[in-house]
């Protein structure tokens, strides 16, 4: 090839380049603008700010020299479908000596909260997301388990811990709406898995991956014989994609104190025509680390009240309403800790 030919197609990849970079700055600005007019869009981060994110980078400058290898195909290969890992139903044993020090030795590989299997590219990116106030004891026994059993599992995945400030009445859901939307902000994740900070899965064959329709993990725990607590429960843990969850527009944000959220999900759930999907009986066991009722969660008077209303709310209560006060995020070694002020019931 002669001089000419080398500067025709070094001008010609030249001109790619620039329609490149042009054409995701055209993303991010729209991405940016949708995200000031409308409050209502739940807009996934742009390959642009993925990648600052991911490389840590402060200005895009250092984004241009990263983009030839950011569009390489990944070098890894899938993680196969079944998990060497796995080990199935395990003695889970909760040490009352166990410090988060011990637990941070155990999962070196694990950098704020988020982990990658280290030789494949998991299947799915799964966030972790943890409705939390004062039960550290129950937190740190979770974290014991939970990350190795996510490991096991050859998953990408981040834990959210949501901690909600102040002494007004919990509110789980409204808790749970939010670490969707903040995780989102992180990485454009797959999957959610909603978790109560109490509950620990005995088996690995459980699996925290998202799948056609919205699943249900805790088919029994102690507490119960393992037994379905009654038809149609929808609580404790359970797995929406990120477009099944948006499609209901998550939780409602009016249920405050114990009961009735996750009934409402399943309405939800069920006006769309999904179905709910359970692992059998003997893989979706859990352990309730045994608690008394927390005070600031009494039982909620209205729940049923409020559940005649869903099919006539949902559209304008949900994610697309939920308004909140981020107080701090927090990038610990085991998870995102991040505390919010969820306001107050409105009466
Ligand atoms: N949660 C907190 N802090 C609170 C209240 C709730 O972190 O103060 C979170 C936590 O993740 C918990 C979840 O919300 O797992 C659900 O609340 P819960 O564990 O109180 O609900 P559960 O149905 O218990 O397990 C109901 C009261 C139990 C009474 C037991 C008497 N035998
Ligand atoms: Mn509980």
């Amino acid at each position: 090839m002669g001089c000419y030919g080398i500067v025709s197609m070094v001008s010609r990849r030249g001109k790619y380049f620039a329609l490149l970079i042009v054409s995701l700055m055209v993303l991010a600005w729209i991405a940016t603008y949708s995200g000031e007019t409308s409050k209502r869009t739940v807009v996934p981060p742009t390959l642009l700010e993925y990648a600052l994110r991911k490389y840590k980078l402060k200005d895009d400058v250092d984004f241009l020299t990263l983009l030839p290898d950011l569009l390489k195909p990944s070098q890894k290969i899938q993680c196969p479908e079944t998990s060497p890992l796995l080990k199935g139903s395990v003695n889970l044993t909760f040490d009352p000596a166990l410090k988060l020090k011990d637990v941070e030795m155990e999962n070196a590989d694990v950098s704020r909260g988020e982990y990658e299997p280290p030789n494949c590219t998991a299947r799915q990116s799964v966030a972790i997301l943890i409705p939390h106030r004062d039960r550290e004891k129950h937190l740190l026994y979770l974290l014991h388990h939970l990350h190795s059993f996510l490991q096991r599992q050859q998953l990408h995945y981040a834990i959210y811990i949501i901690q909600q400030t102040g002494d007004v009445t919990f509110n789980r859901a409204k808790l749970l709406n939010i670490g969707y939307l903040e995780a989102l902000k992180d990485f454009n994740w797959d999957c959610f898995v909603f978790h109560d900070v109490d509950l620990v899965p005995e088996n690995d064959h459980n699996l925290y991956m998202c799948d056609k329709h919205p699943k249900h993990l805790v088919v029994g725990r102690n507490a119960t014989g393992y037994k379905l607590r009654y038809s149609g429960y929808f609580g404790g843990v359970t797995a929406l994609s990120r477009e099944q969850f948006l499609k209901v527009n998550g939780f409602s944000n009016t249920y405050w104190g114990w009961g009735g959220e996750d009934d409402d999900l399943r309405i939800r759930v069920q006006l769309q025509r999904m179905e709910i999907l359970r692992p059998p009986a003997d893989v979706g066991r859990y352990t309730m680390v045994f608690h008394k009722r927390d005070s600031g969660n009494q039982i909620n008077k209205d729940r049923m009240k409020l559940l005649a209303r869903t099919p006539q709310v949902w559209r304008t209560d949900g994610l697309n309403s939920c308004s909140y006060k981020t107080l701090s995020i927090e990038r610990l070694p085991l998870y995102v800790n991040v505390t919010v002020d969820v306001g107050k019931p409105q009466r």
